[in-house]
């Protein structure tokens, strides 16, 4: 996959980028990513790339014209079926879903605001969609592009090993995680749970399952609302509900 974030602080993008899972993808040119900087697509001794708001008002708006050809240039780099993704509060809340469309996408141009916002005239003429993170106020647009790029990149085919990407279609999706643990059995009087000692792998899932379905149902129950469950997990559940 091709990926073009169009930012004012490229450094940012690639500095970030570089780390982790979605870091190894790059190095083994499973994914593409470059950055674009409308600074560069100024024609001004100022390198200007905002401007006041017409009407008044707080604030800087970014100027169609270098961030448009920002865009194009981006754009014109990327395979057949690319989409042009605006970061931008007033877009759709980004989920797993959406992540998982975009991970099946050739190439993706995700724009990054900063300021006020974009000229809306840009919006109208060049996002094929636009994305938020959800109720809460950025800076910018750099790390929602961050962030967005990191969901769907974990989702490329040889990105995670086989180790973790069962996880995938896992018996789980949908539900929130089950509690961890690790060594040693017991910290500062704190146990780990006696199931997970006893090496009995068809009980030991049943209860990580139950303990998934109880807390989703606890912390998100609206997770479950939009999710069928299996006869066992139904049982699971009340079991769950009952002890409580
Ligand atoms: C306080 C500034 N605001 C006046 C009502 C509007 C505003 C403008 C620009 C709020 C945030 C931003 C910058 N945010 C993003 O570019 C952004 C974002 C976010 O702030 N929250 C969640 N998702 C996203 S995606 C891009």
């Amino acid at each position: 996959m091709h990926i073009n974030v169009v930012s004012l602080f490229p450094d940012l993008i690639r500095d970030a980028a570089a780390y982790g899972v979605g870091g190894r993808a790059l190095k083994r040119k499973l994914v593409q990513l470059d950055c674009t900087n409308p600074r560069d697509f100024t024609d001004d001794a100022y390198q200007t790339v905002d401007d006041r708001p017409y009407g008044g008002g707080p604030g800087m708006v970014l100027k169609v014209e270098p961030m448009a050809s920002a865009i194009c240039a981006a754009r014109g780099a990327m395979p057949e079926g690319s989409r042009v993704v605006f970061l931008n509060p007033q877009g759709r809340v980004f989920n797993q879903d959406i992540a998982q469309k975009m991970s099946e996408l050739p190439g993706l141009v995700l724009v990054a605001g900063r300021y006020e916002g974009f000229d809306e005239r840009l919006l109208d003429r060049y996002a094929d969609d636009e994305l938020s993170l959800g109720d809460y106020v950025l800076s910018g647009g750099e790390m929602a592009a961050l962030v967005v790029m990191d969901a769907v990149v974990r989702l490329l085919p040889g990105v995670l090993g086989s180790e973790d990407s069962i996880e995938q279609e896992s018996f789980m999706d949908g539900l929130l995680d089950y509690a961890h643990y690790t060594r040693p059995e017991e910290v500062d009087g704190m146990q780990v749970p006696e199931v997970l000692l006893g090496g009995n792998h068809a009980v030991i899932r049943r209860w990580r399952l139950k303990q998934a379905l109880g807390r989703t149902w606890l912390r998100r129950p609206e997770l479950l609302a939009g999710r069928e469950l299996t006869p066992e997990e139904q049982e699971l559940l009340n079991e769950f509900i009952a002890e409580q």
